[in-house]
């Protein structure tokens, strides 16, 4: 087999480049290392698909899978890592320098593209049926560069060079309708190999091209721009992933691609079952489909026309098998996230879908009037009102199962977000909370910690069970303590030689790395965290003899393109770390580093190095949180907010070994009557100072006026908004007292990991194993099926 491994890479490279392996470039390496691994896979990854066509199975439909790299991930499931090494090194190169030629398939935002790649290793690992299916986007997710400090935003082409791991399946493919266009649906797959098991599943990627690759008539009439725009219009539905992350954006491309998607995927899941079992009797028995978000969520009325006009049945047989086979998971809160479309556009773009949209509003209607409500709470939750389609209504009304993402967040849609659909389906609602997938997120990214691990367990079966970790808590002797200091000192030396390989800066490995990497959003108040880093600068500079210890605060965010504000505090981040490094001072104690184009790649080379890791969202506004998740498992202490999954990490290890702050979701809205954010400003310390430095000169946004409006959105009335709506100013005196006690506490080495210690032990718990096992044993009700 190692033979085999390595001569069909060798022959791979050979075909790729044309050239012998020793003078292929490094990229065709890559490509050829990735080739040799679809062709390993190819027998198993056929008989899986055979396999799972037959029973009942499960659908996932995400607008987003936020991939990242697959190689290397690849061969770690499939044991194939030091063959690879081998390989590499008999071409003269290092077979890290091959992984790093990879380009990230980041089609996705962030943790809800995130999560349902995790989903689909977890799914694949325990055998189980699943296949998703999403859309082939062109560019992911924009490049961020930064220019003096600001975000600039740049195309991600990431697949121009050839990418070997979606395998082209022209012969699959479908044609989808518009009012005012049609287009064929072509797949793509991407094999999912699983840890320590033969099954492959499968993400499947449509691709929009024209229905001819040219209009040959508009050729021959001289019409040949007219041709060329014809066939653009087409490639424009697969064209771009929108870069909004929990906002929704009313554009026409944006609902042709979810119609794009979810009509090819339907199709192909209907006649599967139709060839399979032959009519639609049992379709709910052997299809369910879980909706990642409202994104899919066209998937219903889709269905619905599919099983009425083109398969002929009636409107109650086919309602009856579409609230069977649609389970709905909502990611957030944020009412700015509630996707609703002009009705407009659903008239122009695909009028019979409107009409079936019309149908099960009315139905929706008649129903609720049956039940008494009054007509203002019918309009309310109508599928159809005020000019808008409402897909989480339609959701709601349609799916079996509707689920949050942490305890907090469905307690917060049953009571709130979603709580007159609770009052009537209360056993619709369930609560799944999310997990991270230990194979990428501590045995890839982490083999230091890895292989402690596995001396630690005896085996690697804390791989595929993390909840083994539990049993070992006892094994934390000194020995093992001073060994879990090492591992992250040298993952921290690691770090600092990538970032300055990359960015050009120098940090220093003995300082601790506090960490907050995750989407620009007020919410998530990165601004906060910024403002206690000036606040610290002005201490040391009011006191240079000030005994603090030596602190990295590493920031990793992208801010939607159009979001101002966000950028904003981008720019301020970048302006506090030039402010720090210009003082000679202070630059001695501390350093504020961004790391530009922050995705999932860096996330692997930073989670490992982190001491603590900032989630510290407003409480009751991130719905789970997942990075939370990975630095546990890496064995990071979390200062946090009692908010999303954090309230469930704090549960696990108790208050010993997380540091939490800041005012509770159930206090907040006592608190917001009498909050005055002008009084916290004059009376808590290191508060005014912070605020007036954003305008008097000490930091500068080049006279825009951004920073000032930073401090406004903090402090004044503009007569619009609310002020401080998030609440930085109310729960600033804590973070800083829970934050200068934990820098504090890092002193004490081996009391630090022993903390770090237990929150890896406990990390079972936050597993996407466990997460799938939910969905599986409860809504999916689904086996394992091993080849
Ligand atoms: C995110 C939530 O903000 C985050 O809290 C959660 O962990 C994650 O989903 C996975 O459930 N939501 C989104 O990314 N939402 C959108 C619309 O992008």
């Amino acid at each position: 087999m190692s033979v085999d491994f390595k001569r069909s890479s060798r022959s791979q490279v050979r075909a790729i480049s044309g050239r012998p392996a020793s003078a292929s470039t490094t990229m065709e390496l890559w490509q050829g290392l990735s080739a040799a691994v679809v062709d390993k896979i190819a027998d198993n990854w056929h008989e899986t698909t055979q396999k799972y066509r037959k029973g009942r199975r499960q659908h996932y439909f995400s607008a987003e899978f936020l991939m990242g790299r697959a190689l290397l991930n690849n061969l770690l499931n499939l044991g194939l890592y030091d063959e690879a090494r081998e390989a590499a090194q008999a071409y003269g190169v290092d077979l890290s320098d091959i992984l790093e030629q990879e380009p990230d398939a980041a089609l996705g935002n962030g943790g809800l593209g995130r999560l349902a790649a995790c989903f689909l290793d977890s799914c694949a690992t325990q055998n189980l049926p699943v296949v998703g299916y999403g859309i082939l986007y062109r560019y992911g997710l924009f490049k961020q560069v930064f220019d003096r400090g600001y975000q600039t935003e740049h195309p991600d082409p990431w697949m121009e060079e050839g990418y070997p791991f979606v395998l082209r399946h022209e012969e699959a493919q479908r044609v989808v309708h518009y009012h005012d266009l049609t287009v064929r649906a072509i797949p793509y797959d991407m094999p999912i190999t699983g840890y320590g098991t033969d099954n492959v599943g499968t993400l499947r990627l449509w691709r929009a091209e024209p229905m001819e690759e040219f209009d040959y008539d508009a050729f021959n009439s001289q019409r040949f721009t007219d041709a060329i725009v014809e066939r653009e219009r087409t490639s424009d539905i697969s064209r771009v992933l929108y870069p909004n992350d929990t906002t929704y954006e009313g554009k026409v491309l944006r609902v042709r691609q979810q119609y794009f998607f979810v009509s090819a995927s339907l199709q192909q899941i209907v006649d599967n079952h139709k060839a399979v079992h032959g009519d639609f009797h049992n379709f709910a028995e052997y299809n369910c489909v879980q909706l990642n978000d409202t994104h899919p969520v066209l998937a219903i009325p889709e269905l619905m026309r599919l099983l009425m006009d083109e398969q002929g049945l009636g409107w109650d047989e086919a309602w009856d098998i579409v609230s069977h086979t649609f389970a709905y998971t909502n990611h957030t809160v944020l009412a700015e996230a509630l996707e609703q479309w002009e009705i407009s556009i659903f008239d122009r773009l695909f009028p019979r879908i409107m009409e079936i949209v019309y149908e099960i509003d009315r139905r929706f209607r008649a129903d609720l009037a049956a039940r008494g409500f009054d007509q203002g709470k019918i309009d309310y939750m109508a599928p159809v009102s005020n000019g808008h389609v409402h897909m989480a209504w339609i959701a709601c009304y349609a799916s079996y199962s509707i689920n949050g993402v942490a305890a907090i967040h469905t307690e917060i849609l049953k009571r709130d977000t979603l709580h007159d659909w609770h009052d009537i389906w209360p056993e619709r609602f369930n609560n799944k909370t999310n997990g991270v997938t230990p194979r990428r997120w501590l045995n890839q990214c982490n083999p230091r910690l890895a292989k402690l691990l596995t001396e630690v367990v005896g085996s690697d079966e804390w791989v595929r069970n993390l909840d083994v970790l539990a049993e070992h808590e006892g094994a934390a002797d000194d020995e093992l303590l001073a060994r879990l200091n090492d591992i992250k000192h040298a993952n921290k030396v690691d770090f600092a030689n990538w970032i300055e390989k990359r960015q050009g800066v120098k940090i220093d490995p003995d300082a601790i790395f506090d960490v907050q990497i995750k989407r620009l959003h007020e919410y998530k108040r990165q601004l906060l965290n910024i403002m206690y880093v000036l606040d610290l600068y002005f201490r040391i500079k009011e006191n240079p003899s000030l005994d603090v210890p030596p602190r990295v605060f590493i920031f990793g965010a992208k801010a939607a393109p159009g979001y101002v504000r966000a950028k904003a505090i981008i720019k301020l981040i970048n302006e506090v770390g030039c402010l720090i490094d210009n003082d000679p001072e202070v630059s001695k104690l501390i350093k504020v580093v961004f790391i530009e184009n922050y995705n999932v790649s860096p996330a692997e080379k930073i989670i490992p190095a982190t001491d603590v890791h900032e989630q510290i969202s407003t409480a009751g506004k991130e719905a789970s949180g997942t990075s939370n998740m990975k630095f546990m498992m890496n064995g990071a202490l979390c200062l946090g907010t009692m908010d999303g999954a954090n309230v469930e990490i704090h549960e696990a290890v108790g208050d010993d070994n997380a540091y939490i702050f800041g005012a509770r979701e159930e206090e907040l809205p006592e608190l917001r009557k009498t909050y005055d954010p002008r009084h916290e400003y004059e009376t808590v310390p290191g508060l005014k100072r912070v605020l007036d430095a954003f305008i008097d000169g000490t930091l500068s946004d080049d006279n825009s006026g951004m920073f000032h409006d930073l401090r406004v959105s903090l402090l004044n009335s503009n007569g619009y908004e609310p002020v401080d709506v998030y609440y930085l100013l109310g729960d600033f005196a804590d973070y800083r007292q829970t934050r200068d006690r934990q820098a504090r506490d890092y002193a004490d080495r081996k009391r630090w990991a022993q903390m770090c210690w237990v929150n890896i032990v406990r990390s079972g718990r936050f597993s996407s194993d466990r997460t799938i096992r939910d969905y599986a044993d409860g809504p999916w009700a689904l086996e394992p099926q091993a080849i």
